[in-house]
C-alpha cells in the first residue's frame, strides 16, 4: 500500500495532545478537510495532511500482579551459539513511559511493564544487510513502487481530488534544510517529497549508498521492515521490548546513559546541534545518519538506541495507549508483554486506518525541538511511510543463552 508524501506526519515533530483533541467537533474537521484537500490538489513538492482529530479504539492488555523476577543483568551468552550480531535482553520488569516535564502526552503515565527475554540486533539494520535481503529476494520497497490512487485516497479526507498524474511516480520524503529560520509548526518547510528517493538513493536520484554499507538503511516502510525481518527469521520489537532494551539497567533516567545529555562533554548519540532545522553545527561530527557504532554503546552493548535514525516497532499507535494500559494495572502489578493497542488512532494521520510506533529519535532531534532521543519518546506513521531518517532493527525469539556456570 503506497501513500508517500501525503503522510508527512512522522517528522521530528513535538506535540502535546490533550484527550479533548480526540473529540474535535465536526465543523473543525471540515475546516481541516478543506486545508488537506487544498494541499493535495496543489502542485507543491511537499504535501501534508493537517493535524486533526480521530476517535478512539479498543486497547487490550494483560496486566497482572508482578513478583520480582528480574533476571540477572550479568546473564550473558557463553560458548553456545547465539544469533549473529544480536544481544540477549533478559526477562524483567521496568518502568515504561515518562512523567517528567519533557514527557509528551503519549508518554504518560509511566507504568510498570514486564517483558520476557529476547534477542535484539546490536545495531540498526544497515545498507549492506538490507542489500543482502534485496539481492536474495528481489524485493522492491514501498518507495520504489508507483503510488496507487485508490490506496492514497483511502487515507485522505473524502472528496479530495486526485493529484496530477505527474505525482504518481516512485519517491520518498527527504529532509531538506531550509536556508534560514522557519515556523517550527510547519514541517513541510524541511521535508520534501522527492521522486526517485529510496534506500538506494537516500537523498534523491543523484545520491547513492556506494561505500556506505555500514550506514543504517532508511526510506524503509514498516511493511519493508517486516519483510526484511521475516526473511531474516526475526521480527520487529514491540514498543515495550524496544524500551526495555534501551533503558536496561537505568530505569527512571532521562537518557539511556543517565540523566545528563553530554556527560563530561561527550556526545552520546547522533542528534542535532545548533538551531533546528537550518543550522547544524555538527559538534557530534554528523549532519545526517552516521555509520552504526559511531557513538558509545549502551550498558547492554546496543548502539544508536538513541538518535541516528528512528526505528519502527510492531505496535500500533494510539495517544491514549498508556493511560488505558495503566488503568488496567492492579496496585503493585504490572503489564506483561504488552503488544500495543488493537486498533490505531493517530491524530497526525486521522484518515489512515493504521499507524505504527517509532522509537529512539534521529539525527534531527534537538533539545529545542523534540528531545526524542529519550527512550520513552515516540513518533508514529502509517505503515507505508518512508523517510530519510527512518529505519529499524529486529528482535529474535531464538533460544536464550546458556547461563555461565
Ligand atoms: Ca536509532
Amino acid at each position: 500500500m503506497e501513500i508517500r508524501g501525503f503522510n508527512l506526519l512522522s517528522s521530528d515533530l513535538s506535540y502535546e495532545l490533550p484527550t479533548s483533541v480526540l473529540q474535535t467537533p465536526k465543523d473543525s474537521l471540515a475546516t481541516e478537510d478543506a486545508t488537506s484537500a487544498a494541499l493535495v490538489s496543489g502542485s507543491s513538492a511537499t504535501r501534508r495532511i493537517a493535524i486533526i482529530a480521530l476517535a478512539c479504539s479498543g486497547v487490550v492488555f494483560s496486566c497482572v500482579a508482578c513478583t520480582n523476577t528480574e533476571s540477572s543483568p550479568g546473564l550473558q551468552a557463553d560458548q553456545s551459539p547465539s544469533p549473529t550480531g544480536m544481544v540477549w535482553v533478559p526477562a524483567g520488569e521496568f518502568t515504561m513511559g515518562w512523567d517528567g516535564p519533557e514527557g509528551r502526552y503519549d508518554e504518560r503515565p509511566a507504568h510498570r511493564v514486564r517483558v520476557d527475554g529476547f534477542w535484539i540486533d546490536e545495531t540498526e539494520v544497515t545498507n549492506a544487510q538490507f542489500r543482502s535481503f534485496v539481492e536474495a529476494t528481489g524485493y522492491a520497497t514501498t518507495a520504489e513502487q508507483t503510488p496507487v490512487w485508490d490506496d492514497l485516497k483511502a487515507q485522505l479526507p473524502p472528496g479530495t481530488p486526485k493529484p496530477d498524474d505527474s505525482f504518481f511516480v516512485p519517491g520518498s520524503l527527504v529532509f531538506t534544510p531550509p536556508k534560514g529560520k522557519v515556523d517550527l509548526r510547519d514541517y513541510t518547510q524541511w521535508w520534501t517529497w522527492m521522486p526517485g528517493a529510496c534506500w538506494r538513493c537516500p537523498n534523491g536520484p543523484s545520491s547513492s549508498i556506494e561505500g556506505k554499507g555500514d550506514l543504517p538503511v532508511v526510506h524503509v516502510s514498516w511493511d519493508d521492515a517486516r519483510a526484511y525481518a521475516t526473511w531474516a527469521g526475526k521480527r520487529l520489537p514491540t514498543e515495550a521490548e524496544w524500551e526495555r532494551a534501551a533503558r536496561f539497567g537505568l530505569d527512571g533516567q532521562r537518557f539511556i546513559w543517565g540523566d545528563e545529555l553530554e556527560p563530561n562533554g561527550q556526545h552520546m548519540a547522533n542528534i542535532w546541534q545548533g538551531e533546528f532545522p537550518h543550522a547544524n553545527t555538527k559538534e557530534d561530527q554528523f549532519a545526517g545518519p552516521a555509520p552504526v557504532r559511531s557513538f558509545p554503546p549502551s550498558a547492554l552493548g546496543l548502539y544508536d538506541m538513541a538518535g541516528n535514525i528512528w526505528e519502527w516497532t510492531e505496535d500500533r499507535f494510539h495517544p491514549d495507549a498508556y493511560s488505558t494500559r495503566a488503568n488496567g494495572i492492579p496496585p503493585g502489578g504490572c503489564c506483561v508483554n504488552p503488544s500495543g493497542p488493537t486498533t490505531a488512532a493517530d491524530p497526525r494521520n486521522p484518515y489512515a486506518s493504521d499507524s505504527r510506533v517509532q522509537k529512539g529519535g534521529s539525527f534531527l532531534c534537538n533539545a529545542s525541538y523534540c528531545e526524542s532521543y529519550r527512550p520513552s519518546a515516540k513518533m508514529a506513521a502509517p505503515p507505508d511511510t518512508g523517510m530519510s531518517h527512518l529505519g529499524f532493527r529486529c528482535v529474535s525469539d531464538a533460544s536464550p543463552p546458556t547461563p555461565k556456570e
